[in-house]
C-alpha cells in the first residue's frame, strides 16, 4: 500500500498504553483519510450517547495520502471528536508542521482515548510515544507554550496544543498551532482539555513511501508553477482571504450586528485594502506557495494574523470598525485557543441581547474594552454571563429565552456569511456536516452570480456538488482547498497527485463516491448520537437561524429582504432526494447499502430503533 503509512496509533491517556492498528488497503480506499478515517473510527469505537467531555470520547487527529508529501498546500490535518458544542460529529482542519511530522513519524492518524490524571503532553516520534508532565504549561497561552515545546523538541517538530479555553472546557475552544493556525470549531479544544492533554508533539524523519516519487515530484512541480501563473495569484498574495471583506460588503452578506444586516458602515476601515496598507508580513502552512496568513501589528504592537472570518466576526458582527483593535481580539483568541467565529458570535449575541434588554449586563456595539473583558470572562469562566456564553450561543440563548437572536445551526455558530439574501448558502449551513460552517459548501459566490433570490433544485445540486469536493475530496486527501477555490488550480491535479502517490488509477468520480459515503456516515453518526441521547432527529435541525426568516434587513441594497420558510423547506426536500435521505433527513437504507455502509444501517437500526 503506497501513499499511506497503513498505521493508526491508539493512545490511552489513562493507562498510558499504546497500540498500533494496521489497516487494510480496502479501508484506505473506502475512506481515503482525514475526515473519512475520523468519521469511521468514531462510528466504530465510540459508545453511542457518550458525554463528549468524558474520557470515553475519542480525539482523532487524521491525515490523508497527500498530507505532508511535497505537493501544493499539503501541510494540513483533520482534528475530530464527538462535539461538546453540538453533540454530533465535529471536526476542523488545521495547517501545521504537525501534519507533516505525524506522517513522518509513521502514522496516518492518532486516536486518543481516556483521561490523564494530571496535565500531560505526548511526543510521538518515529513510531515512539513518550508522555511528559505539562504542569508547567497548564494555564499558559498557546504562543508561549508552543515556544517551550519547540525549544525542547527541536525545530523539526510540529505542535498541536490548547490554551486556557480548552483547559477550562469552554465549548468554543479550538486546537492551535504555529501561533495563528486554528482548527476544530465544534469545541474540539475542549475535548483535548477534558483529557488533560496540553499538547501533541510530532517529529519524524521518514517520509511515507509513494508509488512513483519521480512522477509525483514532476506533477507537484508543475502544479506549483501552475498556481503562480493563475491570474488571481498576485492579488491573493497581497490580501489572501481578507479580500472577501470587500466582496461581502459589495454583495450585502457581511455579517453585521449579530447577522442582522449584510453591510457595515465602517467596512472600508477593516477590509483587505485597509489590511494591505498596514501589513507587515505573511506566513502560512507547510508546503504552500500561496501563503495566506497576512499579519499586522495590533493596537498593542503585537503580531496578529488576520483572516476574513476572524475580522468579520470580531469586527462588523460586533460593530467594531478598527482593524488594530480587531487584531488584538484575534491574537488573544489564538493565544487562548478559542474559535474567533464562535467568540464573535456570542459577543454579537450578547450585544443584541443587551440592546433588547434580555440581559441586565450592559454590552454595547463596538465597545472594544467591554468585549475584551467579556472574552476573558468567557475563556476563564468568570461571572454568570461569561460562563453562559462559554457554553455556546444555542445553550446561552435557551437559558435566556433569547432563541430568536441566536445565530447557529445545531449549536455551531454561523461562520461569516449573512444569508438573508442567499438561500443556497443558508441551505449549505443547514446541512453542513459539522453545523453552520462554510467549509463544506461555500456556495455563496456561485449563488450571487446565478440568481441569488431563487430557491431551486439546481441550488440543492450545487450545494451537494460542493460538499462532495470540499467536504469530501479535500477533507479526505487531506490538502488545503484554497489553491482550487481561490486561484483556480484544476481538480485534475489532485487526482494525478493521488494516483502517482498511491499507484491507483482513480478518476475524479471515484473520489465523489467516497465523498458521498463519508457524508452519509457522518449524518448517520449525528442521528445515532442524538437518538442515543434521547433527542429526536427531525428536519428542523437542518434549518438555518430563525432570524433570517423573521427579521428582514433594514439597510443596504436589499433592505426588506428575508428568507422564505416554505420555499427553503422545498429546497431542503430537493437536497434530501438528491443525497438519498428520507423526509426527516435520515439516510435511507438503500442509500447506505449502495455506498457499502450496510453495517452502518444495522447500527442505526440497533441504536435508534429506526424503521425504514
Ligand atoms: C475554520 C475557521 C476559519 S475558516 C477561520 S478563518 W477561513 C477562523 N480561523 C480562526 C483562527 O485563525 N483563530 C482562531 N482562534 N479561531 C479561528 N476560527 C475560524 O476557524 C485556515 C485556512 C482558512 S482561513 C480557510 S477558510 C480554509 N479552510 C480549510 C478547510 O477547512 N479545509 C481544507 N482542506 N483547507 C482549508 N484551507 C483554508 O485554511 P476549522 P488554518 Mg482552520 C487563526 O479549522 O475548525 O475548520 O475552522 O485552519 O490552518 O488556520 O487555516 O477565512
Ligand atoms: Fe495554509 Fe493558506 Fe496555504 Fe492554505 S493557502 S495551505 S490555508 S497558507
Amino acid at each position: 500500500m503506497k501513499g499511506w503509512n497503513g498505521k493508526i496509533l491508539w493512545v490511552d491517556l489513562a493507562s498510558k498504553e499504546v497500540k498500533v492498528q494496521e489497516y487494510s488497503g480496502d479501508f484506505a480506499q473506502k475512506y481515503i483519510g482525514g475526515r473519512g478515517f475520523a468519521a469511521r473510527l468514531l462510528w466504530d469505537h465510540l459508545t453511542p450517547g457518550v458525554d463528549p467531555l468524558s474520557p470515553e470520547n475519542i480525539l482523532v487527529v487524521a491525515a490523508g495520502p497527500l498530507t505532508g508529501l511535497p505537493g501544493p498546500s499539503t501541510g494540513k490535518l483533520v482534528v475530530a471528536a464527538k462535539s461538546p458544542l453540538t453533540h454530533g460529529y465535529g471536526d476542523g482542519n488545521i495547517g501545521s508542521k504537525a501534519a507533516v511530522y505525524m506522517r513522518y513519524s509513521g502514522f496516518d492518524a492518532v486516536a486518543i482515548t481516556g483521561r490523564s490524571d494530571k496535565p500531560i503532553y505526548v511526543h510521538i516520534s518515529d513510531g515512539k510515544v513518550e508522555f511528559y508532565p505539562a504542569d508547567d504549561l497548564w494555564g499558559k497561552d498557546t504562543f508561549s507554550s508552543e515556544r517551550v515545546l519547540t525549544s525542547r523538541h527541536g525545530k523539526n517538530a510540529g505542535v498541536l496544543l490548547i490554551g486556557p479555553a480548552g483547559e477550562n472546557l469552554v465549548k468554543l475552544a479550538t486546537i492551535i498551532s504555529q501561533e495563528g493556525r486554528s482548527g476544530g470549531r465544534p469545541g474540539i479544544g475542549a475535548v483535548m482539555g477534558s483529557k488533560n492533554l496540553k499538547a501533541l508533539v510530532f517529529s519524524g524523519e521518514r517520509a511515507p513511501e509513494v508509488h512513483d516519487l519521480d512522477e509525483y515530484r514532476k506533477i507537484a512541480a508543475r502544479a506549483y508553477a501552475e498556481i503562480k501563473k493563475k491570474p488571481g495569484y498576485s492579488f491573493w498574495m497581497r490580501q489572501g482571504t481578507m479580500m472577501t471583506i470587500q466582496w461581502s460588503q459589495a454583495n450585502s452578506v457581511l455579517p453585521t450586528y449579530n447577522f442582522s444586516e449584510g453591510v457595515f458602515e465602517d467596512s472600508e476601515k477593516i477590509d483587505g485594502n485597509a489590511m494591505e496598507k498596514v501589513k507587515v508580513g505573511q506566513r502560512g502552512c507547510p508546503n504552500c506557495n500561496m501563503t495566506c496568513g497576512n499579519y499586522i501589528y495590533d493596537d498593542q504592537g503585537e503580531i496578529s494574523e488576520l483572516d476574513y472570518e476572524n475580522v468579520a466576526m470580531l469586527g462588523s458582527n460586533i460593530g467594531l470598525g478598527d482593524l488594530r483593535k480587531i487584531a488584538r481580539l484575534n491574537r488573544l483568541a489564538d493565544m487562548w485557543g478559542v474559535d474567533t467565529i464562535g467568540l464573535g458570535s456570542v459577543l454579537g449575541f450578547a450585544a443584541e441581547a443587551s440592546e433588547k434588554k434580555l440581559i441586565s449586563e450592559k454590552v454595547e456595539w463596538g465597545d472594544f474594552e467591554a468585549f475584551v473583558k467579556l472574552s476573558e470572562d468567557i475563556v476563564y469562566r468568570r461571572g454568570e454571563l461569561g460562563r453562559l456564553l462559554g457554553e455556546g450561543v444555542e445553550y446561552a440563548s435557551q437559558r435566556m429565552g433569547a432563541e430568536d437572536i441566536a445565530v447557529h445551526v445545531k449549536g455551531l455558530s454561523v461562520s461569516a456569511y449573512d444569508c438573508h439574501t442567499a438561500p443556497a448558502m443558508a441551505l449549505s449551513y443547514g446541512v453542513s456536516s459539522v453545523g453552520a460552517h462554510h467549509k463544506d459548501a461555500w456556495v455563496i459566490s456561485w449563488e450571487v452570480a446565478h440568481g441569488r433570490f431563487e430557491y431551486s433544485r439546481a441550488k440543492a445540486e450545487k450545494v451537494l456538488e460542493l460538499q462532495k469536493i470540499r467536504g469530501g475530496l479535500f477533507e479526505t486527501l487531506v490538502s488545503c482547498r484554497l489553491p482550487w477555490v481561490e486561484v483556480g488550480l484544476e481538480l485534475e491535479w489532485y487526482v494525478n497527485l493521488f494516483n502517482s502517490a498511491t499507484g491507483l488509477k482513480w478518476k475524479f468520480e471515484d473520489f465523489m463516491v467516497v465523498a458521498e459515503r463519508v457524508l452519509n456516515l457522518i449524518r448517520a453518526f449525528w442521528v445515532r448520537e442524538y437518538t442515543a441521547e434521547g433527542r429526536r432527529w427531525n428536519r428542523l435541525l437542518d434549518y438555518p437561524p430563525r432570524k433570517w426568516f423573521t427579521k428582514p434587513l433594514t439597510r443596504g441594497p436589499f433592505k426588506g429582504a428575508r428568507l422564505d420558510a416554505q420555499r427553503y423547506d422545498e429546497m431542503l426536500g430537493a437536497y434530501y432526494n438528491l443525497i438519498g435521505w428520507d423526509h426527516r433527513g435520515i439516510p435511507r437504507a438503500s442509500t447506505l447499502e449502495k455506498l457499502g455502509l450496510g453495517d452502518v444501517r444495522c447500527g442505526l437500526e440497533k441504536f435508534t430503533a429506526l424503521t425504514y
